[in-house]
């Protein structure tokens, strides 16, 4: 028995390193935007052993998996000390999701995580259920995350297992490894998720980005990317809300929308990830978009391109929520190097790598969505004759 334990778990020490270790390398071609990966950068399986099996024969002789590991996904990032740190969304068996910070040298592959898994600090209030962290470094010298915390919905009819309610949660942190909890932000439109830090102070006060929504998957009457003011993040405070990028019918965020990442500061103003999300008979499509805002003022949006940026492909289109990628991490490091951290499928997280240079491009040159079929072929004829232009006067 003891023999049979021993090769079980040299076996899975060698698989489980090599997962780790895996290089990863990037498509030939692309489409100039970005560029994607041949691997995930994170599974369920990079989860360390020790999280999952107990490794006494004695008290598990089997080697069985104790406690499984169902999902790593949707991660917040920062770049600190010349690291690539994701705090990912680690969801066990049991469909309890947690924060664990996993780290890589080089934001590609060897992605590794820590060894114990963040033990975020409740208020008063217990949470059922953590998830989705935004990780902001604000220039207040703080690093904030903010995450959906949900809870059953007291207000549930009997029999009503289901009903639950999203809110901000608010923790602070110097080093991701010890985390101060603030309490939950406090709106007056409803629900919350997606709320992400702006990272700069903004007349004085903290900016945050919203998403109202009446109800915990629906957004009802509610949605589109909110902004507002809060005086300190001690006791957060949203008494006033704007919309700044509604849902739209017949685009990609027909049904509803969600910031991602804090945004990234460039000369030209805030580049901003997003998911939008539309209705159809397979059920909801995920994908993300991205668009400008002025660089003094961030409620203003100038550049909206059309369309999607990125929308799942191949293995990313299937998983425990299928046809879905979403974003709430992204990385710039000192040669302007953008990392783009998208999960895919509530399940896996994947790498796309693109520059400031050529995210600042897109948004800028990408037409906005004209909403009517006429429209789009009139943005189409428009580069193609300027092709036919340019072939003639060049060939
Ligand atoms: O299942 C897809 C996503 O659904 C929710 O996002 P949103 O509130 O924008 O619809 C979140 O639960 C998110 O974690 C999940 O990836």
């Amino acid at each position: 028995m003891k023999d049979q334990f021993d090769s079980r778990l040299s076996a899975l020490k060698e698989a489980h390193l090599a997962l780790v270790q895996r290089p990863n390398r990037s498509e030939p071609l692309g489409n100039g935007i970005f560029k994607r990966y041949e691997h995930p950068v994170l599974t369920a399986a990079h989860a360390p052993l020790s999280w999952r099996y107990d490794l006494n024969p004695a008290t598990n002789p089997y080697l069985m998996e104790r406690q499984g590991v169902n999902a790593a996904f949707n991660p917040g990032a920062i770049y600190l000390d010349g690291k690539y740190l994701l705090a990912v969304r680690t969801e066990g068996a049991d469909r309890k999701s947690f924060f664990a910070i996993a780290e890589s040298p080089n934001g590609i592959d060897q992605f590794k995580f820590w060894d114990y898994p963040v033990q975020m600090p409740e208020t008063e209030e217990p949470d059922v259920n953590v998830y989705d962290i935004r990780l902001t470094q604000h220039e207040d010298g703080w690093i904030y995350g903010l995450f959906c915390t949900e809870r059953k919905d007291p207000d549930a009819q009997e029999g009503d297992t289901s009903a639950a309610v999203a809110n901000c949660g608010i923790a602070r942190t110097r080093d991701l490894k010890s985390w101060e909890r603030l309490p939950d932000l406090i709106t007056y439109t409803g629900q919350q998720r997606n709320v992400v830090l702006h990272p700069e102070f903004v007349n004085g006060k903290y900016g945050l980005y919203t998403r109202p929504q009446d109800g915990f998957i629906s957004v009802g009457s509610g949605g589109g990317i909110g902004w507002g003011l809060t005086d300190s993040m001690e006791n957060a405070e949203v008494k006033e809300e704007i919309i700044l990028d509604n849902k739209v019918y017949h685009t990609v965020k027909e049904l509803k929308n969600g910031l991602g990442p804090s945004p990234i500061k460039t000369k030209e103003g805030w580049l901003h990830l997003a998911h939008g999300v539309r209705n159809t008979a397979a059920g909801l499509r995920y994908v993300l978009y991205m668009f400008m805002t002025d660089p003094q003022d961030p409620t203003k949006i100038t550049h909206l391109p059309g369309g999607y940026f990125l929308a799942p492909e191949g293995q990313e289109r299937v998983g425990d929520v299928s046809n879905v990628v979403f974003a709430n991490g992204w990385i710039v490091n000192e040669h302007d190097e953008v990392f783009i951290y998208y999960a895919s499928s509530d399940t896996r997280v994947h790498v796309a790598t693109s520059t400031v240079e050529q995210l600042v491009d897109y948004v800028k040159h990408t037409p906005e969505d004209g909403l009517r079929s006429a429209a789009s072929v009139a943005a189409r004829m428009a580069l193609i004759q300027k092709n036919m232009e340019y072939l003639k006067q060049h060939s």
